[in-house]
């Protein structure tokens, strides 16, 4: 999914039961154990019922969000931060840590098959530029404006992707298991959010994003059809189905409103932040590329003002901003000397070298017009964290959670799962 901001992107960003158990138990006891442990057991519901309503609410974790209920953890690209992202080991290690959704981008072959991979472009996300077979593959191609060269999905069957392995993107993360994972399809996706639900007892939630329609419908590879003919065969089809779709593009996403009643939710990217923590607007990331095409004005900043949330209300049912749009930090500049302090005196300037600053009406506004709001992306790394977590990044999920969001993308979902349960 979402990018993450640019400026994060070019510095390599932007229950238990025992029910089962104690019938075990009491099957092993003679008769008059069993009532003996029966009155245990209910002596023991009786007090914890005590407890509870001694306690009230208070003790209970509470959260601001739109309905009330928990905010949920996504796992974005999987548990990316643990293992190469958009595969199905990284979407099934998110699982294991707790995670509500698992996050898979969508690009198209050139067969027309749906593909879980962050951009058209696998150069970075896969060991194409090391195959011989597909030297000759290498070639440019313009995707929202910009030209990029490398090695493109649509120029590839699915059988040929099924060849590739996937790496981490993250020069800064675990690259052990580059080599090892299949490039999974939609459908493979939805399969194992499937069995995994039976597995873990809990309703496991895909979050596809449509990757760059704009480009892909140029391609002759619209995703949208696609996408709901995958969906459909599942019967998911419903605001109750365990699904949410998302896009930075918003013509797309109108589309499928009229075709589906399953969660909608439109992405709000940007550029970067500046010194004082303001968002800024710079082409692609200044607004939505169809906005682009089609010359309308608007940007990614005023889709998040009340006019613009309400414009947003008549197809989706949430917003995914980048997290700044919520919560930012500032630089400093104490001694005047026209370059930022570096607070923790490592010499570099980063997210550590800033202090939060007040947090906008988004979330607020976005309840306020009937949206949930889903923030991205949280990564645990020190660099990437405000002073003010001091290192620690169950702080700042904490301190989103009391915003308010109703749910969040984390690479690391166990920690995610942990702010909020812990
Ligand atoms: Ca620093």
């Amino acid at each position: 999914m979402p990018v993450g901001g640019r400026g994060l992107l070019r510095t390599g960003d932007s229950h238990t039961t025992v029910t089962a158990e104690t019938y075990a138990e009491l099957l092993t006891f003679g008769a008059s154990m069993i009532s003996k442990i029966r009155f245990r057991l209910c002596f023991t519901t009786i007090v914890v019922a005590i407890s509870i309503a001694a306690c009230g609410s208070d003790d209970a974790p509470q959260f601001p969000t739109l309905d009330g209920g928990k905010p949920l953890v996504i796992g974005h690209r999987g548990a990316s931060g643990y293992l190469p992202e958009h595969t199905l080991e990284s979407y099934k290690r998110a699982i294991e840590m707790g995670a509500d959704f698992i996050e898979p981008d969508l690009v198209a072959t050139k067969d027309g098959e749906l593909i879980a991979r962050h951009e058209p472009n696998i150069t970075n996300t896969t060991d194409v530029s090391e195959r011989t077979e597909f030297a000759n593959r290498k070639t440019k191609k313009i995707v929202d404006g910009v030209e990029e060269e490398g090695w493109f999905a649509s120029d590839f069957t699915l059988a040929e992707i099924k060849t590739l392995r996937a790496k981490q993107a993250f020069a800064e993360r675990d690259q052990s298991f580059n080599g090892r994972y299949q490039i999974p399809t939609l459908r493979e996706v939805l399969d194992l959010a499937k069995s995994e639900s039976t597995r873990v007892a809990r309703t496991i939630g895909v979050y596809p994003e449509t990757k760059h329609p704009t480009y892909h419908s140029g391609l002759n590879l619209a995703l949208e059809d696609r996408l709901l003919q995958v969906l459909s065969s599942y019967g998911y089809t419903t605001k109750t189905s365990p699904i949410i779709i998302q896009s930075f593009e918003v013509a797309n996403l109108k589309y499928l409103r009229t075709k589906t009643q399953v969660r909608i939710v439109q992405l709000i990217d940007a550029d970067d932040v500046d010194a004082n923590g303001k968002i800024t607007l710079a082409a692609p990331y200044d607004k939505p590329y169809d906005f682009a095409v089609a010359k309308d004005s608007r940007t990614f900043v005023d889709m998040v003002t009340p006019t613009g949330l309400a414009e947003i209300k008549k197809y989706a049912d949430g917003i995914g901003p980048w997290k700044p749009y919520i919560l930012a930090g500032k630089l400093t500049d104490t001694n005047n000397d026209g370059k930022p302090d570096d607070l923790n005196g490592d010499g570099k300037i980063d997210e550590r070298d800033r202090t939060l600053i007040t947090p906008t009406n988004v979330v607020k506004d976005a309840h306020a017009a009937g949206l949930f709001v889903h923030a991205y992306t949280f990564r645990n790394e020190a660099r990437r964290l405000a002073s003010d977590f001091k290192g620690d990044p169950k702080a700042e999920y904490k301190r989103f959670f009391a915003l308010g969001v109703d749910g969040l993308f984390s690479d690391f979902p166990d920690t995610a799962v942990d702010a909020r349960d812990k």
